[in-house]
Order: C-alpha cells, then structure tokens, then sequence
C-alpha cells in the first residue's frame, strides 16, 4: 500500500503549496484539498478491486503501477529461465516488477523465448553444475524457481548416469546455493512422472511414488533433498509435480516432445498426427500460464513450506478427442495415423488438485478449450 500512497500524498502537499503561491485563500485551498482526497479514496478503492486499474498507467517512483508487484518478490533466480515453462515464469516475474536472474546453459531453451524481456533481466549462461556462476546468480535473490533439468524420459533411459549429474547433482547444488545464499525458498519443479504406473486415480500425493525411469528416480531424488534442506536448515522449500504442460514456445521438434506440441506442428503444416496405441489413453493437460501462477503461489504461500504439490487440473483428455479439437481448431479433417503403443507408456493420469486448492489456493485459470485456442494461435504465427 504504501507503495503508492506516499507519492500521492506528496502530490497533495506540492499541490497544495502551489495554490497558496497562487494566491488561493485559506478556505479555497481547503475546499480543493478536501474534494481531491474525496477523489482520491474512490479511485483508490476502485484500485484495490480492480486488477486491470482502469488501464490507467500511473507512474510513480519511475515505475508504471502495472509493473508493482502482486506477488512481493523482489528479487529471484529462474533456473532454465530461457526454456519453455521458465520463461513464461520469466515473464510474469518482470511484469510484476520482481528483478529476474535468469541461469540457462541454453542446451534446450532459446534466447528468442527471452528476447522481449532482454533488457529488463540479468543472464548468466552456465550449467547449474558450475558452482561459481550458480552462486552468484542466487546472490542476493529471496526465491530461486529451479526449472533447469534434462527433461526427456528417454533421454534419461539412454544416459542414466549423465542425466543424474544434472538432475540430481545440479538439484543439489541449486539447493545449496539457495542456502549458502540465504534465500529464503526454493521452487523445484518435479513430475507426475514419480508416480510411475499405478493404476490408482486421480493421482494424489499420498501415493507411493513408483518411478519407472532414471528421470522419474531423479525427480523424486530432489523432492528428496528439498524435504532434507528444509528440516536440516530451514531452507524453504516447494515440490510441484508438474503434469503434462503444455503452451506457447514448447519445442515440437523433437519425437519425444509434448504431444500438444507435436500436434500442433502437424495441424499447422496440415499433416496427420501419429497416435501410439489406439488413442484413449488420457492424460491431465495444464496450460503453461497455469504452472506459473502455481509457481507463484508456491513462492509465496505461508503454509507451503516443506510440501510437495500435483500441478496439473483435476480434468483429463484422450489423445483421439485432443486430435479432434486441433482438428476443429484448424479447420482440418485429417484421419490421424495410428502406430503401436509406446513401450511403458502410462494409459491413465489425472491429478487430484486438491492439496494445491486448499494449502496453495491454487485454481487453473484457463480452460483446455481456451489454452489450446491460444497455443495454436502461437504456432500458427510463429510459422510465419
Ligand atoms: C509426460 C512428460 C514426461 C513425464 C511423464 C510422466 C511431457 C512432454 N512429458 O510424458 O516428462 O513427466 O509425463 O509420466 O510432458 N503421443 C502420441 N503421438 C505423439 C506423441 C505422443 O500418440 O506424436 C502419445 C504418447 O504415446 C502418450 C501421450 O501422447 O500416450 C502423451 O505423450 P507425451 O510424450 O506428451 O507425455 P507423457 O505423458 O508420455
């Protein structure tokens, strides 16, 4: 509050010495001050109801009000900030007006993704194995959001023990940055993946985690480590298992990249999609905008400390009705192809939210409809 209630009683009072060189009366300059007060606390109480502030950019201490803060960060590391899921985070950080560090050895992510927000951040390139660029990008930082990992099942299948040195040991290091650092908490994105194949649905965090691959191993090793930070030395710290996001700037290049991604690119170039295996398996497809806003949450949330959370929305779609919806979408009407089923592919996941509602108040803000619309719209532009 006092962000913005400070200047403006600054305002007030240099307004007020201006009428008096002007030569108003006592009892004019009192009748302007009071209505410009009346003024004031209407605009002000519209202020606190509204998060779009009328459109009305206020400038004040430099800064245009849009860019204050909502969540309170002042300032924090974004590992693999230069990737897909970082750097959405990115930039809702920098539009909150958070003073954003980004490390990234831009192995998977891309400047392009940051290139709009270039000047307003701080870039290290570097692996969050490198010790010495690691500590001094959690320098000073309140919340470090580690993203960073070596994201692709198979990958971590081919090369289990050159995976496990950056999901495992760059996790580790990433924490004891945060502690040596004094940051106060630390984000670690983990995955649905920890739960590996049980047949028990919707996923809830109480469950054995059952892991299937190195990844999945890896993923929960950190949780892990988080869990042992926090009892050991106080280090805040948030688990979110991610399920299958998905969004604008999702690398569709690859075989094993997101589906929506794969599909998209597809519908784009008006090619058949390939389902694996007869297309009913269903998967828990989060908007990219709504793991943010979980992120956040996660950052700031008194009673999250120490807790690990399922991101996903409660809701699930088959891979048959996604290609119909991109299919509607796009103005196709193309069969897609069908391929035997991955080897260990999951049939069925969907989370249960509930323990991000409750402890998190964490809600999905986008409808599939509506994130689907949106990422098309990005891969249909960025094909331009
Ligand atoms: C997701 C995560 C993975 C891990 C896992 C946990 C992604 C990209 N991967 O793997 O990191 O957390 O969940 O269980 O989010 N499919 C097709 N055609 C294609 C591509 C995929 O039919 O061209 C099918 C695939 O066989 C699977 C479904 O689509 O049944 C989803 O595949 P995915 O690779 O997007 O994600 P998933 O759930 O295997």
């Amino acid at each position: 509050m006092t962000y913005w209630l400070n200047p403006i009683f600054y305002e007030f009072i240099k307004f007020r010495v201006l009428l008096f060189i002007k030569g108003f009366k006592r009892v004019q300059q009192n009748k302007i001050f009071i209505g410009s007060i009346l003024f004031a606390s209407f605009f002000l109480q519209c202020y606190e109801c509204s998060d779009e502030y009328f459109g009305i950019p206020i400038l004040l201490n430099g800064k245009k009000e849009r860019e204050i803060m909502k969540s309170g960060l002042s300032k924090a590391l974004v590992t693999g900030g230069a990737g897909f899921i970082g750097s959405h985070l990115v930039d809702t950080l920098v539009k909150e007006g958070c003073d954003v560090v980004v490390l990234d050895d831009l192995s998977a992510g891309s400047l392009s993704n940051l290139k709009h927000v270039k000047d307003k951040i701080t870039f290290y390139k570097g692996n969050i194995q490198d010790q010495k660029i690691l500590m001094k990008a959690a320098e000073n930082c309140e919340v470090i959001f580690h993203q960073a990992a070596l994201v692709s099942v198979t990958k971590t299948v081919d090369n289990p023990v050159d995976s496990a040195f950056i999901n495992d040991l760059g996790t580790l290091l990433v924490l004891d940055a945060g502690r040596k650092n004094k940051v106060k908490r630390v984000v670690f994105a983990s995955s649905s993946a920890v739960y590996g194949d049980d047949p028990l649905l919707p996923k809830h965090e109480s469950m054995q985690p059952k892991p299937m691959s190195p990844y999945a191993v890896q993923k929960l090793t950190g949780e892990l480590y988080a869990h042992i930070y926090y009892d050991l030395y106080g280090i805040e710290t948030v688990c979110l298992r991610y399920f299958n996001v998905y969004g604008p700037r999702q690398d569709a290049s690859s075989p094993y990249s997101g589906v929506i991604s794969i599909f998209m690119a597809k519908a784009v170039s008006k090619k058949p999609s390939l389902i694996y295996g007869d297309g009913k398996q269903y998967r828990d497809f989060v908007f990219v905008k709504d793991v943010v806003k979980a992120n956040l949450l996660a950052a700031t949330a008194e009673d999250a400390a120490g807790q690990t959370f399922n991101i996903g929305t409660g809701k699930h779609v088959s891979i048959n009705t996604l290609w119909d919806m991109i299919c509607l979408l796009s103005g196709l009407n193309i069969k897609p192809e069908y391929a035997p089923p991955r080897p260990g592919d999951i049939i069925e996941s969907v989370a249960s939210i509930e323990q991000a509602k409750s402890a998190l108040g964490f809600k999905p803000d986008y409808s599939f409809e509506k994130g689907l619309e949106i990422t098309f719209k990005w891969y249909k532009d960025s094909r331009k």
